[in-house]
């Protein structure tokens, strides 16, 4: 569930076209693109559109892979035929080519450098790449692509998201590129989320469930996190729906969230009686959009405890005592939604929406006095227009990265995935190994731990559209080498169970002096260790 993929990307088509020799024209040993080929037709001679061409993945990674080279990189690129001799890679319906063509366009190969010199050399075999490891595609507006019929004219994934987790679950093909895929032999069906302006942002959840469900998938992974206007304890329909899903034996995971750090959550224990202030400050401009919406919630456990809200606005007016109901009242220049609202486990959601009539910003600091009946801890969570994990419009008090994992991953059944750094920091004080600091940490508002298990998230390199290698980072990145290792031990032993596989990786998992005693509720239980896990299964 994401963005939507790069069906044309080569790292997403199985090497299953076939082994071939290719001729080294002027014998000079090496592969001259233009010039050596395959001889497909057998006279001995490479004629013009049997030349082959190097097709350059398109390196983002501002150099952390090492430099780029003009020259063919076994590891990285790949060839193609240039069947129609024009230096360059036709593909797609546009240029003509259909879903029975294999790889969508000229042909595409992997090489096979059978000596590890990090060189094409003449003895060595070329592989046609063919069929398509994404199965189908059920697009934004609920049309369906599927392989063999119409996967070439699939919606591109404009936001890159999704092609980057796909890099990451099964992009690429075993001992050939240096960056592939955990699961290479895997594939995946998509369900591309529909992004919405207010919260929730992804409304169209039970769509997606229920279309993965039908396809028969053995995992779910969910990319997206949410905490405007979220209940955060499991409730939802969307989260029994996957309670429902797992009783089935299937699996589900999902990135634990990157709330971590950005000053999106509050938490605070208020007495009886007692009357807090909290503030959000809202910039004009929220990553180049204004900012004409502000999202906060509160939430608690006791729904007999009526807890006040007075809300002041930037300019100073201030709205009634709010106890319950909900309502859209204007204040001055704003308009202000807001409801309490109880869920099926019993937890209070106060939520509030600013605005203005004239769909200008909201910028400033709002203010919340907030009074209890009870002695009561609350949680507060804030969003804005952005939908960003940066803490654009943020909390000013008691900010704290306790309980921070997202929306579904509060889900009682959803393997919630921590992140942790990698190859490169993200600033000079966060060490290699440690847990990244924008990880969503719990414990949720149920009590469950939060993360159950960390991956590296940062930073990671996967795929983007367009022949892409890139920096993808993030419990986005870390979730899908979780799936990726589900589906490792899926594939030794198809029948194991959504807890048969959580006490694998959980036990299997690293524990050590970045993660602390096990379990926690930063890291759950531990690091990701792929193959201690499929030791594990193996040795069962
Ligand atoms: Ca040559
Ligand atoms: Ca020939
Ligand atoms: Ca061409
Ligand atoms: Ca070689």
């Amino acid at each position: 569930m994401d963005s939507g993929v790069d069906v044309f990307h080569p790292m997403f088509f199985f090497a299953d076209g076939g082994k071939y020799e290719w001729i080294d024209v002027e014998s000079d040993g090496k592969f001259t693109q233009g010039i050596d080929g395959i001889d497909f037709n057998g006279n001995n001679v490479i004629d013009a559109n049997e030349q082959l061409r190097i097709l350059k993945m398109r390196d983002e990674t501002w150099g952390m892979l090492g430099p780029s080279s003009a020259s063919f990189t076994i590891d990285k690129d790949f060839l193609y035929l240039d069947a129609n001799g024009n230096g360059y890679r036709d593909y797609g319906p546009k240029s003509g080519f259909k879903e029975s063509d294999p790889t969508y366009g000229e042909l595409l190969f992997i090489a096979i450098d059978e000596n590890d010199n990090k060189r094409l050399d003449v003895q060595e075999t070329l592989i046609a790449l063919k069929t398509s490891k994404i199965r189908a595609v059920r697009e934004k507006d609920g049309n369906i692509r599927r392989r063999g019929i119409d996967l070439i004219e699939t919606e591109p994934d404009s936001v890159s998201h999704g092609t980057g987790v796909a890099g990451i679950v099964m992009g690429g093909h075993y001992g050939v590129q240096r960056i592939h895929g955990i699961a290479p032999d895997a594939e995946m069906v998509f369900a591309n989320i529909k992004y919405e302006y207010t919260p929730r942002f992804v409304r169209n959840f039970p769509d997606l469930i229920n279309f993965l469900i039908d396809e028969e998938v053995n995992v779910i992974l969910i990319e997206d996190g949410e905490w405007g206007w979220e209940f955060m304890d499991g409730s939802t329909m969307e989260e029994q729906m996957l309670n429902e899903y797992v009783r089935n034996g299937k699996v589900v995971i999902g990135g634990a969230g990157n709330l971590a750090g950005a000053n999106m959550h509050l938490k605070d224990t208020l007495k009886s009686g007692e009357k807090k202030s909290y503030s959000i400050t809202c910039p004009e401009m929220s990553e180049g959009k204004i900012n004409d919406g502000v999202f906060t919630s509160f939430i608690w456990t006791d729904k007999d405890n009526f807890i006040s809200f007075q809300i002041e606005t930037p300019d100073g007016n201030k709205t009634p005592l709010l106890t319950k109901g909900s309502e859209i009242i204007e204040t001055g220049k704003y308009n202000i939604i807001y409801s309490r609202d109880v869920s099926q486990k019993g937890t209070v959601m106060f939520r509030f929406g600013f605005s203005r009539s004239d769909s200008g910003s909201v910028e400033g600091n709002w203010t919340f006095d907030v009074t209890s009946e009870k002695v009561q801890t609350i949680n507060g969570y804030v969003v804005d227009v952005s939908q960003s994990w940066a803490g654009n419009s943020h909390w000013n008090e008691y900010t704290t990265d306790e309980t921070t994992v997202t929306f579904p991953c509060t889900g009682d059944s959803v393997i919630a995935v921590g992140a942790y750094t990698v190859n490169f920091p993200f600033s000079f004080d966060e060490e290699i190994n440690d847990l990244s600091y924008y990880s969503g940490r719990g414990y949720n508002i149920t009590g469950k731990i939060g993360p159950e298990i960390t991956a590296p998230g940062h930073s990671t390199f996967s795929l983007s559209p367009n022949n892409g290698i890139t920096i993808f980072s993030g419990t986005s990145s870390a979730a899908p080498h979780v799936v990726g290792a589900v589906c490792l031990l899926l594939q030794y032993e198809p029948t194991l169970n959504q807890s048969e596989i959580k006490e694998i990786l959980f036990s299997s998992a690293t524990q050590d002096k970045f993660t602390g005693e096990v379990p926690n509720s930063s890291w759950g239980w531990g690091k990701l260790n792929i193959e201690a896990a499929l030791k594990m299964l193996k040795n069962k």
